[in-house]
């Protein structure tokens, strides 16, 4: 009895060892997976976290491209994610800005910065769809210097802003008097050559924004985007004025037969252009005074741009003339085409004053 007791006391010794150890092992394997588990995902979130501020760091700096798109989870998800519109506020604006013509900029320096560019200085944003189709169209003759700052903070501008954006520079060769609205009608006919764009932006290459919420789009009615500029006091110089900088729809563009191809010389085009705007109908939409502020780059006046003599003539007959004289009766041949990856550089041959 005493053996038979004995006996059964270490057989319920070892149960219990046993059970003991197994007990042990259990909490031993599921404190391994839990710690492993747990130090993982952390690992998951700080990658994902990192990855995502070096984006939007990056995103801030207007570059996108596709080593810097935060990690999806799995490649299924990633394809079967549909794309929405951009927002009408775009999130990385940054407001005021500081706008300076002193800086050692080299067109080399603007490409290194931007290296999300297409060929043609094309651009469209990686993780929503582009609100709107733009082509920027810079008239243009002799004024490096000036392209290289235009381009230096337009192109971050813009990526900000979110457009699907290409740069059209159109070059008047030979030394005839310039023709600045011919050009933007050429720059027009070539751009749509190439994309399905449907806003036109229209700027002088000296002008730059000082304020990113400018957005250089199209909106209801024609809009005149650089309203207060450094050299007329930060103030629009007559109610009126069109100059500078301004977008228009292919609707409204056509509307108006596009602009006037007979103004050689400086002054008279953009009151042409504004008449034609206000006999369709239609008015100017411009930005708020503050956030519409642009610098000029300084300069004297080009050589061969002098003062067109029959401009006042010519705006005072706007209503006559619009009708033959404009998109419907463009004519031009194209010498040169260059493309880089800050734009497209366009030279044509305007014909004679
Ligand atoms: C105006 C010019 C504009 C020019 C602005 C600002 C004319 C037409 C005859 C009155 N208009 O006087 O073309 O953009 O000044 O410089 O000259």
């Amino acid at each position: 009895m005493r053996y038979a007791s004995g006996n059964a006391f270490s057989f319920m010794d070892k149960i219990c060892a046993l059970v003991v150890l197994l007990c042990f092992l259990h909490i031993s394997v599921v404190l391994v997976y839990y710690i492993r588990n747990a130090d993982s995902s952390q690992t998951l979130k700080t990658t994902n976290l990192q990855n995502h501020q070096i984006h939007r760091k990056l995103t801030e700096q207007g570059v996108t491209t596709e080593e810097t798109k935060p990690p999806s989870v799995s490649n299924d998800t990633e394809t079967e994610r549909k794309l929405e519109t951009c927002p009408d506020n775009p999130p990385n604006l940054v407001g005021p800005l500081r706008i300076e013509f002193s800086d050692l900029v080299t067109l080399d320096l603007v490409r290194e910065q931007n290296p999300a560019l297409q060929p043609g200085g094309r651009f469209k944003p990686q993780d929503c769809i582009a609100q709107q189709k733009v082509a920027m169209i810079i008239p243009f003759r002799n004024r490096d210097e000036h392209l290289k700052f235009w381009l230096y903070y337009m192109h971050p501008i813009l990526q900000n802003q979110q457009l699907d954006y290409g740069i059209y520079i159109i070059i008047q060769d030979g030394d005839d008097a310039f023709n600045r609205a011919k050009l933007l009608n050429i720059g027009y006919a070539e751009a749509l050559k190439e994309y399905d764009y449907q806003c036109f932006v229209f700027s002088d290459v000296d002008l730059i924004p000082m304020d990113d919420r400018n957005i250089y789009k199209c909106f209801s009615q024609p809009r005149h985007l650089s309203v207060s500029m450094d050299k007329f006091g930060f103030r629009l110089p007559y109610a009126t004025f069109f100059g500078g900088v301004s977008s228009l729809s292919k609707e409204q563009y056509l509307n108006i037969n596009g602009f006037p191809n007979n103004y050689w010389g400086w002054g008279g085009e953009d009151d042409d252009i504004f008449n034609r705007i206000s006999i369709k109908g239609m008015s100017i939409s411009r930005p708020d005074g503050m956030i519409g502020r642009c610098r000029m780059i300084r300069h004297g006046r080009d050589k061969l741009n002098d003062p067109n003599p029959q401009r006042f003539d010519q705006i005072a007959h706007t209503r006559q003339t619009m009708g033959q004289d404009g998109i419907s009766s463009l004519s031009y041949k194209i010498l040169n085409v260059e493309k880089d990856q800050l734009f497209t550089k366009i030279t044509v041959d305007v014909g004679k004053p």
